[in-house]
């Protein structure tokens, strides 16, 4: 069997493995068909790449695809050990160091899209990537959930090119050592938000038709450790992993939260902490037309951690990784 060739980086600390041959052939005319079709008929190829034993939990896959526009650089569609992401900043960020790293792109600015929509991402003379993201939005104010275990939490719900559940006021510490509790907490909030059927909900601009989506990302916010930063987070992702980054895609449902409370002008800087310490700047402009929405650039750098082929021997019973129920 053809081995699958992957190039490995990580993000401010959280990892993406970047599919750079040996991926299957998608139907369909948009990146976002495209990533339907994977999910629908793929979902081997994904276990193969990301879960145990050829990846972790935590690892983020990015698959290159056609673009939608012949003039972006690439289509991406982003993957986990659960399913697929609809938007990963800090693998945006990852794939834009891979393709430098294999000689694809020099510095300058590309426009890579995702099943979200189009991003444009800038990789610097200082080796950073800035990430101009999806129109971000906030939703829901003030949610109160009753959590089992927990208590009441109040949260808003913004999207960010993926769906989130903000908390501010959780009074847990946001401290490494406090992982696993705060994993379990997240962990219950997510399932008090499907149990209240509570979700994020797109509406089309032209038919009105709404799309309802599970909000599979989790976000508890404090004070910074560090004195060069705003605000500390800790990110738990859909498959019950936390973001070693401060999660771009986090990042900037929290700036349209900042944003609609009035907390944070056009274009100033906002520097988020990760639970391990590591930084992503974030900054928004408005868009006269649609008040509704900010967009979000965020910045941070990625560093290469691997070139490797994944080798799929017919007699390995993980060939397609482990399976957990
Ligand atoms: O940086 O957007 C992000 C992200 C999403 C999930 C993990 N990282």
């Amino acid at each position: 069997m053809e081995p699958i060739r992957v190039i490995d980086s990580h993000s401010e600390g959280e990892p993406t493995r970047v599919v750079v041959s040996g991926g299957p052939t998608l139907r369909g005319e948009s990146v976002a068909e495209k990533a339907a079709d994977f999910r629908n008929r793929f979902d081997d190829f994904r276990r193969t790449v990301v879960c145990e034993p050829r990846g972790h939990d935590a690892l983020v896959g990015a698959l290159l695809v056609e673009p939608d526009d012949p003039s972006s650089e690439t289509g991406v569609i982003f993957f986990n050990n659960v399913g697929t992401l609809h938007m990963c900043v800090h693998g945006t960020i990852g794939v834009m160091v891979t393709l430098a790293h294999m000689g694809r792109i020099a510095r300058g600015s590309y426009t890579l899209d995702t099943p979200v929509g189009s991003v444009l991402a800038h990789l610097g003379e200082n080796g950073l990537v800035s990430v101009e993201n999806v129109p971000s939005f906030r939703q829901q104010t003030d949610v109160v959930l009753e959590v089992e275990g927990v208590g009441p939490v109040r949260g808003d719900v913004a999207w960010g090119g993926n769906w989130f559940f903000l908390v501010e006021d959780h009074g847990f510490e946001l401290a490494t050592t406090d992982i696993e509790l705060l994993r379990e907490r997240a962990v219950r909030i997510r399932w008090a938000l499907e149990a209240g059927a509570i979700h994020g909900v797109h509406r089309d601009s032209e038919t009105g038709e709404e799309t309802y989506h599970v909000i599979d990302h989790v976000e508890f916010f404090d004070a910074p450790t560090r004195s060069d930063c705003d605000s500390k987070n800790f990110v738990l992702c859909p498959g019950g992993e936390y973001d070693r980054s401060p999660c771009g895609t986090g990042l900037s449902a929290k700036l349209a939260c900042l944003a609609a409370d009035g907390q944070l002008g056009n274009g100033q800087p906002w520097v988020q902490e990760s639970i391990i310490g590591s930084r992503f700047t974030g900054r928004y402009r408005e868009v006269e037309e649609r008040p509704e929405v900010i967009i979000p650039t965020i910045t941070g750098g990625a560093w290469i951690t691997g070139n490797n082929e994944l080798h799929l021997d017919p007699d390995d019973p993980f060939i397609n990784g482990i399976v957990r129920s």
